[in-house]
């Protein structure tokens, strides 16, 4: 119970601090939409990201770790820069990479991070209403089989500086 509100506040820090970035006290060292980890209800977010739109892409990925303190599934996703969300995955099809949807969604056990990156699991906007503008934030909703749902901040970057 307790980390759980905990957590809640560290949501709401994160918030706070992207409502700040425009304002005047910003630290120019600080990476102002870096996304800060937060836990909340046995779920810990880290790494959050939406990659940048390249040219007049409509399509662009959302990428993080998700850890549980209990067996979970992640079977949603919304935004609402994108029309549509999906949970997809890349595969080897004889050579050629593709990407396709995972309808059963991420399972997060415990003992490993769920870990979506470029190439791997990844949250697939599609449709984007605009390009989407690197120093920028994005909503992001996330559904969990346990009935758990979370509305994250994420920052957009530039796939240049995606790399940790
Ligand atoms: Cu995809």
């Amino acid at each position: 119970m307790k980390n759980h509100f905990i957590g809640l506040i560290f949501a709401f820090l994160s918030v706070q601090s992207v409502a700040m970035n425009h304002g005047q006290h910003m630290d120019h060292n600080a990476k102002p939409t870096a996304f800060k980890q937060v836990t909340a209800d046995g779920i810990t977010f880290s790494n959050f990201q939406a990659r940048a739109s390249i040219g007049r892409m409509p399509n662009s990925g959302a990428y993080g770790e998700i850890r549980s303190t209990s067996i979970d599934r992640l079977i949603k996703a919304k935004s609402s820069v994108a029309s549509v969300v999906e949970l997809h995955e890349h595969i080897n099809d004889n050579g050629v990479m593709r990407m396709r949807e995972v309808k059963a969604g991420f399972a997060i056990n415990p003992s490993t991070p769920m870990v979506m990156k470029p190439g791997g699991y990844h949250i697939m906007l599609i449709g984007l209403k605009a390009p989407l503008e690197a120093g920028t934030t994005i909503d992001l909703s996330l559904e969990f089989e346990s009935g758990k749902t979370f509305d994250l901040t994420i920052p957009v970057v530039s796939i240049k500086t995606m790399h940790h």
